[in-house]
């Protein structure tokens, strides 16, 4: 076990200055690096010290380890925290940071390898009983063999590449008879987009929910979950609201779904916070998708109904530190909601929008909580992900989150830009999500962009008419123990 006394932040935006706050808590020097597009940004201006790594394009400047690397020598900085995306699930990363002599913020680069490609994830989590979606867990190698596979899952069946994600590399195929087609070109597309053509088939789930499980796993093999997050909400493969816990979930649901997650966890000697991802079917069973071996963007869901701080997790597991709590010391304190703020003109396709926030505003009050990582004033730039903020809220149940999300959205004020707001609103004034019977072809299913109201007051109006109109109660999931009255309140 040894401290860390100084911490390299290889990120920028809310990620960055999320890290920074914990690092500062726990009395760790934080370090960040910054692109040209950058030099005012918030996460600069949070750090005790700020190095300059490059131009704007993130592949001269986020992504470049040597520099990396060198600022963190320069700085004397003892560990590197990635953040999500850029070079978070790099796993020669992680090893460079480690034959460097500093400490990686994360799982081991085999860790990371392992779970980077999906059959080899498959075959590690099989072999400790993680339940797969029928199909085959190692790669294809013809049509034939393609053909006869998918028969005796039956159709319609889905074809994934091996080194794919967020939805790229997969295709449905309802018959035999699309199936060549279909397979020759995932093979192909496969091996343009990844270089590697593995792929392998699933029977196609058709109406599947999108449920995920944090973990914490320390260096002395003591691993926990911390309850799940639904992420069904998205709009091709971008996760639009998160919340926690789910609607569907019972307990025994849960900790059955928990303690797969950690079992994956184990699969691979996993260490730090991740993220076992799962589909669950109309008919309440799950399977194994993929796990993150990250810190994800909607990590904060999790953080409200625990009240743990996972960042400040993430830096005692890097440290050697126990977790120092049992699974059945983890609270489910009341109900989360995340709503993504995204520079989106949701008129116009979800079209990226930039420019100046002029004026910024953020709710505030009670179980608000905003991640963001810029000013009033600042552009938001056409470089790095056009997410402004993740609006948080945490309440006793369901009802009052969804109540509590759409004040902090009303009260929430951006001018200059196009943002998502409009379309949280309508997403929770839905009936559909209201009562929780939803999936993720929710947005596919019931959006329209004539659906949206004019005007945030109008709007705000129209969906809490709506929500008090309901007649059935918000379904609301189990929870644990003692603390269940606080839910129910
Ligand atoms: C599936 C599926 C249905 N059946 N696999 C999409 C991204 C990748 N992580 C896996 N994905 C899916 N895999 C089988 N066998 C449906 C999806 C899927 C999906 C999954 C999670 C969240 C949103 C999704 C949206 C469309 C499709």
């Amino acid at each position: 076990m040894s401290r860390i006394h100084k911490l390299l932040i290889a990120n920028r935006g809310e990620i960055a200055v999320r890290i920074a706050r914990s690092a500062k808590e726990m009395g760790i020097t934080t370090v960040a690096v910054y692109s040209e597009a950058d030099a005012r940004a918030p996460h600069v201006q949070v750090a005790d010290e700020a190095y300059l790594i490059g131009p704007a394009p993130s592949a001269q400047s986020y992504l470049q380890i040597d520099r990396i690397l060198a600022v963190a020598k320069e700085s004397g900085a003892d560990a590197i925290h990635p953040g999500y995306g850029f070079l978070s699930e790099n796993a020669q990363f992680a090893e460079r940071v480690k034959e460097a002599g500093l400490r990686f913020v994360g799982p081991s680069a085999e860790a990371i390898r392992v779970m980077g490609d999906k059959l080899s994830a498959k075959q590690a989590v099989e072999a400790f009983g993680v339940p797969l979606v029928p199909g085959t867990a190692y790669a294809i190698e013809s049509v034939e063999k393609a053909i006869e596979e998918a028969r005796r899952i039956g159709f319609p069946v889905m074809v994934k590449a091996s080194a794919g994600g967020g939805g790229k590399g997969m295709r449905i195929v309802h018959d035999a008879d699309g199936f060549v087609e279909a397979f020759t070109m995932a093979v192909s597309e496969a091996e343009k987009s990844f270089g590697n053509g593995a792929v392998f088939i699933e029977k196609y789930v058709q109406k599947p929910r999108h449920i995920e499980i944090q973990i914490l796993a320390d260096q002395h093999g003591h691993c926990v979950y911390l309850h799940e997050r639904e992420c069904s909400i998205q709009r091709r493969h971008q996760k639009v609201i998160e919340e926690a816990p789910s609607v569907v979930l019972t307990p025994a649901q849960r900790q059955a779904m928990g303690e797969a997650a950690v079992k994956a966890a184990q699969s691979c000697h996993y260490e730090g916070a991740g993220t076992v991802e799962f589909i669950y079917d109309a008919s309440g069973e799950f399977y194994f998708l993929e796990m993150n071996t990250r810190l994800q963007v909607e990590h904060p869901v999790t953080e409200c109904i625990t009240g743990l701080d996972l960042v400040r997790e993430q830096l005692r597991i890097a440290a050697g530190e126990p977790l120092g709590y049992e699974q059945s010391e983890i609270p489910l304190l009341g109900h989360a909601l995340e709503l993504r703020v995204y520079a989106e003109d949701v008129k116009n396709g979800f079209a990226p929008d930039i420019g100046a926030l002029k004026v910024y505003r953020r709710p505030q009050g009670p179980g608000i909580r905003v991640d963001d990582g810029l000013e009033e004033g600042m552009e938001i730039s056409i470089y790095y992900d056009p997410m402004i903020a993740k609006l948080v809220v945490h309440a006793p149940n369901r009802q009052a989150a969804i109540e509590r999300m759409l004040r902090a959205i009303q009260d929430y004020i951006i001018i200059g830009v196009e943002t998502t707001l409009p379309f949280g609103q309508f997403v929770l004034g839905h009936e559909a999500f209201i009562s929780g019977d939803f999936d993720t072809h929710f947005v596919q299913d019931h959006f329209l962009p004539e659906l949206l109201h004019e005007g945030q007051e109008a709007g705000i109006a129209a969906a809490l008419a709506q929500f008090r109109q309901q007649q059935v109660q918000p379904v609301l999931s189990g929870s644990v123990g003692s603390i269940s009255a606080w839910r129910r309140r």
